[in-house]
């Protein structure tokens, strides 16, 4: 009963809110009933405790990825992946900038989406995060042992990448999926003449098992349908990996209307293991692209960016085998597997129901041939003959369902806000729960593996007004935390997000936090420009170049007054950090470099470049709060005229360095 009128409450202020008045209690909020204080306990953490888990939540269109703990709720870190950031120098310092770099030069911006953690066995196994990017395509890997992406690569023949970036069982494949169909190659011919002459790519990208190293290891070309999400089959579903369509009508303009006239659009199933079977037997054709693959170097401390320039296809409609078509009702969004790799749901968007098809039904109908028809010679299977069940009724605009290993289901509703639990297998309806306001994905820890965690479901929220704290037109996005161990949801925190909150991975913090690299070794420092002692300190100048070997240390640079610079000058700092120490960066930042701050962990090395313009003194200080003086962490370089021949001198405590 309470429920149902809490269900009625939030669906009422939904309505209320966006007519744009007051909120209806006065902005005043009561914490009653399943919001009390008893509840509360159950997500706090008490100061100087460890959460459970972590929850890796993707920021959205900042491009960046936040790690909170659960079930505090507590940010932990913005990690820097597609976006410039410069409150750690990422995509500002030298070392950075090629991560970001792509075939259309520097993009400083990206919009990030789905992250999911390398598997071993099919369970998440705690060594890196992969995400997507969705508007220049790309996957980026980052390390859970530094927590810094690692390796970005573009996605060529792709316009938009949305179906990304999930992981096989064992982390043999990250996938990417077109969302924009494109003239592939690009050309210039009528927007008109989309149908038939725009095509979609599927991209498998390998994962070296060592070091996490990516390599785009095929394509397959596809119909001119926008792909959405996927996820990787597994057990007796391993092998094959499954992406939702919309789009199948290959409309080219107001898609809201125009791309929702087809009762049925489709989940494209694709045997990958068959794909790796016609690699080898040389049924592919290599096309000439341009993307590019940047890799950071834990030795170098250094990233580079390379231009690839072909890639190898595979042609779903020439390949008979390779993708196969399930029909499902109507735009689905989310395509996700249970945990066991026989149910693969399928969540229209616009459909009444949920639909599961059953991965056992899929190859007998396979094998038998039941086919109704094809698209573009690529098969599509009879629905009847594969259909596993639905969950009749079960809430407006399903995205996205996860699993809780204990046979039930999760499933996000946009429309009518809410999530719904379900059984596997009998399609009943449990429980349902509503959500503040309008939940886009949801995230149960593993819940894209053979083992998730029941313990905990996070929903993901895109509107939260009359919520929280007013802070302008734009209120935060906002995760709730719900306790799933008993039969019904338990609602335990709200918590507002960074950027928007659109996808999460999470797992066990016992896998991550044990492993993290707490200093990087001096000794094994190879950058070009490391300088390892204080009395290897020095300037090189290099016609107009200046390459000051720095470095830092509580609560001083050495060296700390550098003359002889001239305006014309272009000035490298190159700092290393002498700490080694756990948690002791220092910051460095010069006055009128069109740059960010460094910020340089222990044992590292960053370059920041500075072209000085005016003739003066100018100081330099470090930003980050290291120790009792560390205000008084600082130094000058002295900027004579263009042509001058004031001598280059560097000091310490007005001695000469190299002394
Ligand atoms: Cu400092």
């Amino acid at each position: 009963m309470l429920k149902k009128a809490l269900y009625g409450l939030a669906i009422a202020s939904v309505a209320f809110s966006s007519c744009g008045g007051p909120s209806a209690d006065g902005g005043k909020k009561a914490t009653t009933g399943a919001l009390g204080s008893s509840v509360a306990e159950k997500a706090y953490v008490a100061p100087g405790e460890y959460d459970e888990f972590y929850a890796f939540i993707s920021g959205g269109f900042s491009g960046q990825l936040a790690v909170y703990g659960l079930p505090s709720g507590r940010l932990f870190r913005v990690i820097p992946v597609f976006s410039q950031d410069p409150e750690k120098g990422y995509g500002y310092n030298e070392e950075t900038k090629p991560l970001l770099n792509t075939s259309h030069g520097m993009v400083p911006w990206g919009d990030a989406h789905h992250p999911d953690i390398s598997q071993t066995g099919g369970k998440v196994d705690g060594r890196w995060v992969f995400i997507n990017e969705n508007n220049t395509p790309r996957i980026a890997r980052i390390s859970l042992k530094t927590f810094e992406t690692e390796e970005i690569i573009e996605i060529p023949n792709s316009a938009g990448n949305h179906s990304s970036s999930f992981v096989t069982e064992n982390s043999e494949y990250v996938v990417a999926g077109t969302r924009f169909s494109v003239p592939i190659p690009q050309r210039d011919i009528p927007i008109s003449e989309y149908k038939g002459n725009f095509q979609g790519s599927l991209s498998f990208l390998s994962i070296d098992k060592e070091d996490g190293d990516m390599d785009l290891a095929f394509q397959i070309r596809m119909p001119g349908f926008d792909y959405d999400l996927s996820h990787p089959g597994r057990g007796k579903s391993h092998g094959w990996f499954f992406f939702t369509t919309y789009n199948t009508e290959e409309a080219h303009s107001l898609l809201e209307v125009n791309a929702s006239q087809n009762d049925k659009d489709f989940i494209a199933a694709v045997n990958w293991k068959y794909a790796e079977q016609l690699i080898a037997e040389g049924k592919f054709t290599e096309e000439a692209v341009k993307y590019a693959e940047n890799e950071w170097d834990e030795s170098t401390h250094m990233a580079t960016s390379t231009i690839k320039k072909s890639v190898k296809v595979l042609d779903a409609s020439k390949l008979p085998g390779l993708v196969y078509f399930l029909p499902t009702p109507k735009s689905p969004h989310g395509c996700d597997v249970s945990p066991d790799g026989e149910y693969i749901i399928g969540s229209g968007k616009l459909a009444a129901e949920l639909t599961a098809h059953s991965f056992t039904k899929i190859e007998k109908a396979i094998a038998e041939k039941n086919f109704d028809g094809e698209a573009y010679g690529i098969p599509i299977l009879n629905y009847e003959a594969i259909n596993a069940g639905a969950v009749k009724n079960p809430g407006l605009g399903p995205l996205h369902t996860e699993f809780d290993g204990k046979g039930n289901a999760y499933t996000t509703f946009f429309i009518s806000s809410e999530v719904v639990k379900w059984k596997l297998g009998t399609w009943e309806v449990i429980d349902r729960h509503p959500v503040y306001y309008s939940v886009g994905h949801l995230m149960i820890p593993g819940g894209n593996s053979r083992e998730p965690f029941g313990k905990y479901l996070v929903a993901m929220n895109k509107i939260t007004k009359d919520r929280y704290l007013s802070t302008g037109p734009e209120v935060c996005q906002s995760a709730q935390l719900f306790n799933i161990e008993g039969d019904k949801m338990e609602l335990l925190l709200d918590f507002p997000t960074v950027g928007e909150p659109h996808y999460a991975a999470g797992c066990p913090a016992d896998l991550v936090h044990p492993n993290t690299t707490k200093i990087f070794k001096l000794e094994e420092n190879n950058h070009p420009y490391v300088t390892k002692s204080e009395k290897e300190a020095r300037v090189v100048r290099d016609g107009n170049d200046v390459h000051i070997y720095m470095t830092m240390i509580r609560s001083h640079f050495a060296p700390d007054n550098i003359e002889g610079v001239r305006v014309g000058d272009r000035v490298f700092f190159h700092i290393t950090n002498l700490e080694q120490d756990y948690d002791v960066p220092h910051g460095f930042s010069m006055i009128g470099a069109n740059t960010s701050e460094l910020l340089i962990m222990p044992g590292r090395t960053e370059t920041s470049m500075w072209y000085p313009k005016e003739v003066g003194v100018w100081p330099f200080y470090c930003t980050d709060f290291c120790s009792a003086l560390h205000q008084e962490m600082q130094g000058y370089v002295r900027v004579s005229p263009k042509g001058s021949n004031t001598p280059l001198t560097y000091t310490l405590d007005d001695d000469p360095l190299d002394m």
